[in-house]
């Protein structure tokens, strides 16, 4: 996205903003503005650098707008927007995506019924609370609630697991290219964010042309949406993929910038200035001997770029992990040298939850077993489902078939160098009971509780049900504790500090399912988790060998959640795994 695009992107949220709280004419004005500044011509940035006149140029911009858009220019913020979403909290964006639904009518449910994002939108036209909003009336209500769908599904964003490998198909290739010196992935890819907007590739390159063409070239399927001398950017596999081909001696600089978040990158601009330093996609600078009217984007004397290691060290702080980079107080960690020491992918030894054909998995125990041993894993557990609530189609194990099972489990067992684990995954009901016998359970090596129906209950009846289920005797690990499909269904919504300091005192696992639909512990999740001591457990709930290899995504988010190796069950030696397991 260009410059101006982004600009006008902001001041047409302004005007939205504005609108929502009822106020005159300013929205009409931002509009206008931000239509002609996204069809101008000169990038704005250029007309910023010649000073405000120039910007006021442009057709329907006057004072306050131009000093807005040089403030945007020069910080890569707007102070006044930031306030109106301060007092407007909600996601416009996707709440007047749905038809019938404009920025006045956000600003009347946000004051009447607090409503900030589709899902609460949702939530309250079911249940009828829409309707006893003055001015609103049934008919209303019903029709948004008819156009939710359509809308969200417009909005959605990528799941990861769909985005991360068009990302690395793109790097793959690129990294054989001529013209490319180095290229990495950017942007939310490189940070593991649950839901990708647009994938950023990132190359060094002394002939950006000829990087850009090759780029061109990655998928014949792709279609363009823009190039130019130094980018490109085109839709492939239903994805926007944005290249920026820049100088070696910048890389770093541009990798910095361009992984973001937003958020940890003003924080992080905010202490270079406190220092006299400019910190941008070009480099670091000192600008202590600079005269600001002759302030350039390279002005100054330059301390580094090169190396994203140099942006950090510029303000005496280490490398911040990507995963860690959303202004959630990694900056602070990091100044007190209180950073924590991140899980590794390569120290899980195994697999607590995976499926068979026993249950609805595609392949035999053994073939399970065989792909675990394939990646060099140490130990296995089949668990598939038992039935019960949220069961269909008679897919679970009942306990005579569960006792069955074992004698299959410990003939596979015995073939292989694996250690193999049995379990089962139990169903949570509505009272935080499992759906298997407490003598089978007693057998078996591995409980995982789940809930797998009742998913939209409220939030103290939601931590009652799975502090339950936490406190079962025999439960060894909570599976996907909210139940949530991302994009899909919100799932539970417990209190999770609650029920991370129950898991922490009943001694059970919280899960981390590392299935790109479900994330779940979310990283927010797993944060409080660990702060509350419970320990956490990553499994890709695999219904097929193949999907023993998700548990990168897995990792990814435990990683995003702060995690460290010795809060993860996975880590730990078979034998001690055995004895935590009793
Ligand atoms: P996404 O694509 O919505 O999943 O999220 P990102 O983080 O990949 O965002 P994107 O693609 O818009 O931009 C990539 C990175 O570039 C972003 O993480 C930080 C940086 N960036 C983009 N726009 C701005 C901006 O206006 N200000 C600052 N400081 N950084 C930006
Ligand atoms: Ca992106
Ligand atoms: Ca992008
Ligand atoms: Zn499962």
């Amino acid at each position: 996205m260009s410059r101006n695009a982004e600009l006008a992107d902001r001041f047409e949220e302004m005007a939205d903003l504005l609108e929502a709280q009822d106020v005159d004419f300013k929205p009409r004005s931002y509009r206008r503005a931000a239509e002609s500044i996204r069809e101008h011509p000169t990038p704005i940035e250029d007309l910023a650098a010649e000073g405000e006149s120039a910007v006021k140029d442009i057709e329907g911009v006057g004072d306050a707008i131009a000093s807005k858009a040089v403030e945007y220019v020069e910080t890569g913020e707007i102070e006044e927007l930031d306030e109106l979403r301060a007092d407007l909290p909600v996601d416009m964006a996707a709440l007047t995506s749905v038809e019938g639904v404009g920025p006045k009518t956000v600003g009347t449910l946000y004051e009447a019924l607090g409503i900030t994002t589709l899902d609460e939108l949702e939530a309250a036209a079911r249940d009828g609370e829409i309707q006893a909003v003055s001015g609103f009336g049934p008919k209303t209500e019903s029709n948004i609630l008819e156009n939710i769908p359509f809308a969200r599904q417009a909005q959605e964003r990528e799941l990861l697991g769909d985005a991360r490998p068009i990302a690395e198909a793109v790097r793959n290739y690129l990294r054989n290219e001529d013209p490319v010196a180095e290229v990495a992935i950017a942007g939310s890819n490189r940070r593991w964010r649950e839901t990708i907007g647009d994938v950023d590739v990132l190359v060094a390159s002394a002939e950006a042309e000829g990087a850009v063409d090759a780029f061109l070239d990655w998928d014949a399927g792709a279609e363009l949406i823009e190039s130019g001398p130094t980018k490109a950017s085109v839709r492939a596999r239903g994805m926007r993929v944005d290249l920026r081909v820049v100088d070696p001696a910048e890389f770093g600089a541009a990798l910095q910038y361009f992984t973001g978040s937003k958020d940890h990158n003003v924080h992080l601009r905010n202490l270079a200035i406190d220092r006299d330093l400019k910190m941008n996609e070009y480099g670091v600078f000192d600008v202590s001997d600079v005269a600001e009217e002759t302030e350039g984007q390279r002005a100054g004397r330059r301390v580094g770029g090169e190396t994203e290691a140099e942006m950090y060290d510029s303000l005496d702080l280490p490398l911040i992990p990507p995963e860690l980079r959303e202004d959630r107080g990694e900056i602070e960690a990091a100044a007190a040298g209180e950073l924590p020491d991140l899980l590794e992918p390569g120290s899980l030894r195994g697999d607590l939850h995976t499926h068979t054909e026993w249950s609805d998995g595609s392949q035999s125990i053994e073939s399970m077993i065989a792909a675990a041993a394939d990646r060099g894993d140490d130990f296995l557990c089949i668990s598939d489902h038992a039935t019960g609530p949220g069961m269909v189609g008679g897919v679970g194990l009942d306990d005579d078939e569960l006792r069955e099972q074992m004698g299959a489990v410990a003939a596979a067992a015995a073939d292989t160098n694996l250690t193999v684990f049995h379990g089962v995954e139990a169903n949570v009901d509505a009272d935080g009971d499992l759906s298997v016998g407490d003598d089978v359970l007693a057998e078996l090596d591995v409980v995982i509780a789940s809930p797998h129906s009742g998913l939209g209950a409220d939030r103290d009846a939601a931590t009652d049900r799975l502090v339950a289920a936490v406190e079962h005797p025999e439960t060894d690990v909570l599976g996907h504790p909210t139940g949530r499909l991302i994009n899909d269904r919100p799932g539970l919504a417990p209190d999770l500090n609650r029920l991370a300091t129950a898991a922490a005192e009943a001694g059970t696992a919280l899960e981390v399912n590392a299935n790109p639909h479900r994330l779940d512990l979310n990283d927010e999740g797993v944060r409080t988790a660990v702060e509350a001591g419970a320990t956490i457990t990553i499994n890709t709930d695999a219904h097929s060998g193949e999907e023993l290899a998700l548990r990168r995504y897995g990792v990814h988010t435990a990683r995003r959640g702060w995690a460290e190796a010795a809060d993860v069950l996975n880590t730990w030696a078979p034998d001690d795994l055995a004895a935590w397991l009793g």
